[in-house]
C-alpha cells in the first residue's frame, strides 16, 4: 500500500460536513463538498445503523465465533484476528438507499440525498483465511454474518425482534478481497462503524459489510432473515412473486459533482468541476461532463491513481460561456460498459439509484466598470 494516503485531517471542527437524515436509528450523510479526497477522514465518513443503540462493545469481552457447516468451530479474539496476515484495501462503501430522495414516483425508506457514500482504507483479514482454519464442509452453501445490534422493525404490521443478519453466496465470501476488518484509516475502528470488527464487501453495497460482528456460520442453507428478504431486495410496481425478489448486490456505476455546490454563485473564469465515480461491476472508464443540461458531453479528466474497489476522482474544467444559470451533470462509464440513466426505473423502496447527478449554478454578470 502507498504509504503517503493517509486522510487529510479536516478543521478541528467540521463546518458541518455531515448532516442527521435520522437521529434514531443514527443515519447521518456527507455533504458533497467533503466528499472532496481520495480518503474520506472518519468525522466525515456516512453512517447507517438500524437500530437505536450502538453496541459497545469491548475488545477483552468480544470474540467471534465461526461455526456451521465447518470441520473445527473457532472462537477467536481480536488479538487472533490480528494475528494473522493482514490485508489493507482502499474501498467505497455505498448505501444502497443514497441518493433515494431524488427517485420518482417517491419511495419508501430514509430520504437520503448523495451522501450516504465514503471511501475507506481498511485494514483487517481476508475472511478467506479464517474460513480455512475453519474448514468449510462441502455442504457450505452460503455464509451468514451476525452483528451485536438488535431491535424492532415493523412491516405490514408485524413486529419483528431482529439482529442485523445478512449472508453472503460462498463465492463472495471466498473472495481473497472480501475482509474481515479491525481497522480504518490506519486507527481501530470507531464504534459508530463497527467496532471492534466489521465486513467490508467491495464493489457491494454496503448493507453487505456488516458491522460489529460477533458469529460467522457457515450454512448448507439459504438465509431469508429480515434484512436479507424483506429489505435490499428490488420491489417493482404491480403484482409480485415474493419469491423471486431480486436482490440488491454489485454496486451500479455512478458519479457524483463534489464542488461547485448546486446552487453555487461561481465568480467568472475558469470553472474546476470534480468529483467522484465508481462502479462494482469494474474500473471507471469515462467521465462525462455536461454543462448545457445534456445536450452536449465532453470527457473529464481522470485524476489520482485507480484502485478496484474505491471510486476515482475526476474533473474537468469549465469556462462559461457568458454569464447565465447552468445545469451541469455527470456521467460515468465502467469497464464493463455500463452507463447511468437519466432517471432510474422505479423500485418500492428506491434502492441502488444511479441516475445521472446534475445541479445548477449561476454565473453572474460582470461587475459594470466604476
Ligand atoms: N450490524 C450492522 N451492520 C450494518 C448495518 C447495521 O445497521 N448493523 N447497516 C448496514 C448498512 S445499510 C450500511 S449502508 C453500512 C453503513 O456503514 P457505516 O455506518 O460504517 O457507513 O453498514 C451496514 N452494516
Ligand atoms: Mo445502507
Amino acid at each position: 500500500m502507498p504509504a503517503k494516503l493517509s486522510p487529510s485531517k479536516g478543521p478541528a471542527v467540521a463546518q458541518s460536513t455531515r448532516h442527521t437524515v435520522s437521529a434514531d436509528p443514527l443515519c447521518e450523510e456527507c455533504t458533497l463538498p467533503s466528499l472532496d479526497t481520495l480518503i474520506t477522514p472518519v468525522e466525515r465518513f456516512y453512517v447507517r445503523s438500524h437500530f437505536a443503540q450502538t453496541p459497545e462493545l469491548t475488545a477483552s469481552a468480544w470474540r467471534l465465533t465461526i461455526d456451521g457447516e465447518v470441520r473445527t468451530p473457532l472462537r477467536l479474539s481480536l488479538a487472533d484476528l490480528e494475528a494473522l496476515p493482514s490485508k489493507e484495501q482502499i474501498a467505497t462503501l455505498e448505501c444502497a438507499g443514497n441518493s433515494r430522495s431524488y427517485v420518482t414516483p417517491p419511495v419508501e425508506g430514509l430520504a437520503f440525498r448523495h451522501g450516504a457514500v465514503s471511501t475507506a482504507q481498511w485494514k483487517g483479514v481476508s475472511l478467506a483465511v479464517v474460513l480455512a482454519k475453519a474448514g468449510p464442509k462441502d455442504t457450505a452453501r452460503e455464509v451468514w454474518f451476525e452483528g451485536a445490534d438488535h431491535g424492532r422493525e415493523e412491516e405490514e404490521g408485524v413486529a419483528f425482534d431482529l439482529k442485523y443478519e445478512r449472508s453472503l453466496p460462498t463465492g463472495k465470501a471466498m473472495h481473497p478481497d472480501t475482509l474481515l476488518a479491525y481497522q480504518m484509516n490506519g486507527e481501530p475502528l470507531t464504534p459508530l462503524h463497527g467496532y471492534p470488527l466489521r465486513l467490508i464487501t467491495p464493489g457491494w453495497y454496503a448493507m453487505a459489510s456488516v458491522k460489529w460482528l460477533t458469529r460467522i456460520r457457515v450454512s448448507a442453507q439459504r438465509f431469508d432473515g429480515f434484512f436479507q428478504a424483506r429489505r435490499y431486495v428490488m420491489i417493482k410496481e404491480g403484482v409480485e412473486n415474493r419469491i423471486d425478489r431480486e436482490p440488491v448486490t454489485l454496486l451500479r456505476v455512478k458519479s457524483i459533482i463534489t464542488s461547485p455546490r448546486h446552487g453555487e454563485v461561481i465568480p467568472p473564469g475558469v470553472c474546476t468541476v470534480q468529483g467522484a465515480a465508481w462502479s462494482g461491476a469494474g474500473p471507471v472508464e469515462k467521465v462525462a461532463v455536461s454543462t448545457d443540461g445534456g445536450r452536449h458531453w465532453r470527457n473529464a479528466k481522470l485524476t489520482g491513481e485507480s484502485y478496484p474497489d474505491a471510486w476515482r476522482r475526476w474533473e474537468f474544467r469549465w469556462q462559461p460561456p457568458e454569464p447565465g444559470h447552468f445545469i451541469v451533470m455527470v456521467k460515468a462509464t465502467d469497464s464493463a460498459g455500463n452507463t447511468q440513466p437519466k432517471a432510474m426505473p422505479w423500485n418500492f423502496r428506491g434502492y441502488a439509484n444511479n441516475s445521472i447527478h446534475a445541479i445548477a449554478v449561476e454565473v453572474p454578470p460582470a461587475r459594470p466598470a466604476p
